[in-house]
């Protein structure tokens, strides 16, 4: 239930935050995350260690592997762009539907065939 129709499920921000005032675009943990992402990604909006995040991109033969924060029940999608400055729209999904193996997810991408690669992880569902 979301009354306020702010995207946050009424539950989760009482649990959080104790009434309905927070904010989706809001970040009061300073993470990097706002609110809204931080309820997407299964994270404590207001602990600033709990966010999705890589942990480390390693190269590894025929391309890097890749690892990051994971939260229970979520699945995942790894994009990819040869321009770090490309709009996250023109990035390529490599793969997606990754189920959440908590609290690490690892993806090796063996097909950039020596290139380097800016990655980008997000939420699918
Ligand atoms: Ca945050
Ligand atoms: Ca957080």
């Amino acid at each position: 239930m979301d009354t306020d129709g702010d995207g946050l499920a009424d539950a989760w921000e009482q649990q959080y935050f104790g009434g309905l005032s927070a904010n989706p675009g809001d970040d009061p943990d300073g993470d990097g995350l706002n609110n809204l992402r931080e309820y997407r990604a299964g994270t404590t909006p207001t602990d600033s260690s709990s966010v999705l995040e890589f942990i480390d991109i390693t190269p590894i033969l025929g391309g890097f592997n890749i690892r990051w924060s994971s939260q229970p029940n979520r699945k995942y999608r790894l994009l990819r762009s040869a321009i770090l400055s490309a709009s996250p729209a023109a990035y390529q999904v490599i793969q997606t539907g990754l189920a959440a193996t908590p609290p690490i997810n690892e993806v090796a991408d063996t097909t950039t065939g020596g290139a380097v690669f800016f990655y980008i992880v997000d939420i699918v569902e």
